[in-house]
């Protein structure tokens, strides 16, 4: 079973509604909406307060309708269409997060590219899930609250991604449609049990823009920041010990 840090323990959890991140979020924010970002723009902060940018790429994995395309949106601050468009092929969005380590106050933007690919165009063209593999650092698995079948497969779908060392974190969707759920919160917590991943909630309106998606982006920020730590400790580990055969 993967080592998951405890919520809170890396990362500043609810940064966003503390006085000394307003510099950093205004940056990612245009008149109190989220700010969208292309592929080559960044935040500017000035330069006093220059922070160091750390680059991921993110999955998005999930059968087709379970709401992939709309939570790359969500996560993004982007309003999400009502129906349903099968995405046709890979869809990437790029989202910029503010984050402020706990035991070094250091600051960080993360800046995650959300790889987001229709579930039947996955299944139509073979080259587009190695595109999406490849030096991929998280993937994000969803289930809809209102599909028990996407629940039942989660195993399924985590079984797949036993060989690669990356981050998983799984998302709960539909979270808002209580009157047709579908998923029990006792089977959600008996599999968080099981599988030892964060198991994570979404849904409803988008609103500020920052609330409801600090959940999800602080998580993520945390287990990518940890899986780094733990990629660069144990190559230090191997490099002194290559150094101390080679001595
Ligand atoms: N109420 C509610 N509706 C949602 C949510 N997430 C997605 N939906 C709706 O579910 C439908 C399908 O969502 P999509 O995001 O397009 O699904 P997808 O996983 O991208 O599907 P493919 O591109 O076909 O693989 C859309 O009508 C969304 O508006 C949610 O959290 N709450
Ligand atoms: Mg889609």
């Amino acid at each position: 079973m993967a080592h998951v840090p405890a919520s809170g323990s890396i990362v500043v959890s609810d940064w966003h509604r503390c006085k000394d991140s307003k510099e950093y979020f205004s940056k990612i924010l245009h008149k109190k909406r989220r700010k969208p970002f292309g592929l080559l723009e960044s935040p500017v902060m000035p330069p006093h307060a220059a922070v160091d940018t750390v680059h991921y790429k993110i999955f998005i994995s999930g059968k087709s309708g379970v709401g992939k395309t709309a939570l790359a949106a969500r996560l993004a601050g982007l309003s999400t269409p009502n129906l349903h468009y099968e995405t046709t092929g890979i869809e990437t969005t790029v989202v910029f997060w503010p984050v402020k380590l706990r035991e070094s106050g250091r600051v960080l933007f993360f800046r995650l590219q959300l790889w987001d690919c229709g579930e039947n165009a996955l299944r139509r063209f073979d080259h587009l899930l190695p595109s999406c593999k490849e030096q991929v650092d998280a993937v994000l698995l969803l289930f809809s609250f209102t599909d028990r079948t996407s629940f039942e497969d989660l195993s399924n779908q985590i079984a797949k991604w036993t060989e690669t060392p990356v981050v998983k974190l799984v998302v709960g969707t539909k979270f808002d449609l209580f009157m047709h759920c579908d998923v029990a919160e006792r089977d959600v917590r008996d599999f968080q049990e099981r599988c030892g991943l964060p198991v994570l909630r979404t849904g409803g309106e988008v609103s500020d823009g920052l609330g409801d998606v600090a959940p999800i982006l602080n998580c993520l920020a945390e287990n990518l920041w940890h899986q780094d730590c733990v990629i660069a400790r144990s190559g230090s580990h191997h490099s002194q010990q290559e150094t101390g055969t080679l001595l």
